[in-house]
């Protein structure tokens, strides 16, 4: 396969609610699309996950254009692949992280190969998958799966009533996780406000995204009277020593988010204990490439592993709905409904889920499995540049 032409393409998208971390506070996504054309004149969209600000991550949406243009869009197109396996490392050579950017390049590369195969991308990723373990007939599902459990992903509120509201809502709606943003300050009081209110089935989670130090081991250790599912993020992304100490002192497993840039750092974590459970970014570790080795890994380890989400639209969406139909993904995936974030989103028909909380994985054809609005990409744009 060959990349002939790519289009980014910057969009302003206003989020129907605020959206508040630890770490900032996002009212208007700006989105980095990427229109990519094979050589065989197939065509499609990704999404880059950088954000506006450089508080989750060190990209920024800046940084990647930057990137694109300078290294790994010059890298990439004209040159044949055998398959999309093969980008991740093409990209890689000589280049240090920029994940994010490399990412879009990559996952696109991935739902080129699903047209050109004539393969929903669900089912090329489950062949990718299964492809990279040995086949000892224990798979217990012969195919992806065909709908996936959705988690709501809440952002900071300014008291713990607002907070309560929200969660209500989300458990009528048929979230089957919900997760609570905390940060200093912002943390215990809510969660008990909405334990009480909710009751002791609701599956409950809390993300600090890399806020606390382990200074904080001893107020942390109150959220295991919660019976949360696990606490996302606690400290800063380099810190796995730090928090391999501070599961040792937690009931409640750690999830690991930012810290995990790749399948090396999968690796320490079950190393040294630092963490009971991944949430996959594929925009995170640098595309499908790594996502898949890390779902292999956790799933060899018995690690569960579930999709996390960075405010995507309907084109990202359809990745990490691919990616969270693979069989390790066990846990419910930030994969919230188009309707959540936007007034209108940018695919046809918008990504919904069910009264029960599930996300359907489109399999009737090949690609991302909805139509992109491109006259409406094109209306909405700031910012354009063609590659060929
Ligand atoms: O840590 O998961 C996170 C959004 C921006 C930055 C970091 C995170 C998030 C989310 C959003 O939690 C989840 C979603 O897209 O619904
Ligand atoms: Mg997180």
């Amino acid at each position: 396969m060959k990349l002939e032409r790519v289009v980014l393409h910057e969009i302003r998208l206003p989020l129907r609610q605020a959206f508040r971390i630890s770490s900032g506070v996002v009212h208007e996504r700006r989105i980095l699309l990427l229109e990519l054309t094979a050589a065989g004149g197939a065509t499609t969209w990704s999404e880059c996950v950088a954000g506006a600000t450089p508080n989750y991550s060190p990209e920024t949406i800046d940084t990647v254009w930057l990137a694109l243009d300078q290294w790994l869009l010059p890298r990439v197109l004209g040159t044949s692949f055998d398959g999309p396996e093969a980008v991740s490392a093409v990209l890689g050579q000589d280049v240090r992280g920029h994940r994010m950017a490399k990412a879009a390049v990559e996952m696109g590369m991935w739902a080129l190969a699903s047209l050109e195969r004539g393969l929903p991308l669900a089912d090329l990723l489950y062949l990718a998958c299964e492809g990279r373990g040995e086949d000892d007939g224990t798979q217990s599902e012969p195919h992806p799966r065909s709908r996936v459990p959705v988690g709501l992903s809440m952002g900071i509120q300014d008291s713990p009533p607002e907070l309560v509201e929200i969660a209500r809502a989300g458990l009528a709606q048929g979230y089957r996780k919900l997760k609570i943003k905390i940060a200093p300050g912002r943390d215990v009081h809510y969660v008990r406000a909405v334990r009480a209110a909710l009751g002791p089935d609701a599956p409950l989670m809390v993300d600090a995204n890399a806020s606390y130090s382990l200074d904080d081991a001893e107020h942390l250790a109150l959220l295991d009277d919660f019976d949360l599912v696990m606490i996302e993020q606690p400290l800063a992304p380099t810190d796995l020593l730090r928090h391999a100490r501070l599961q040792q002192r937690l009931a409640t497993p750690l999830c690991l988010d930012e810290s995990i840039t790749g399948p090396d750092k999968v690796e320490d974590m079950l190393a040294l204990e630092a963490g009971r459970i991944v949430n996959i970014k594929p925009g995170r570790v640098g595309g499908f490439g790594p996502s898949l080795m890390i779902h292999d890994l956790c799933s060899a380890a018995e690690v569960p592993v579930w999709c996390g989400g960075m405010l995507e639209s309907g084109i990202g969406r359809a990745y990490n709905v691919a990616l969270a139909s693979l069989p390790n993904f066990t846990l419910p995936g930030d994969l919230s409904p188009s309707a959540r974030y936007w007034e209108r989103d940018i695919v046809d028909p918008e990504w919904t889920m069910d009264a029960e909380g599930w996300v359907r994985v489109p399999r009737e054809r090949p690609g991302l499995g909805v139509d992109v609005d491109r006259a409406r990409i094109i209306e909405l744009a700031v910012r354009t540049q063609e590659y060929t």
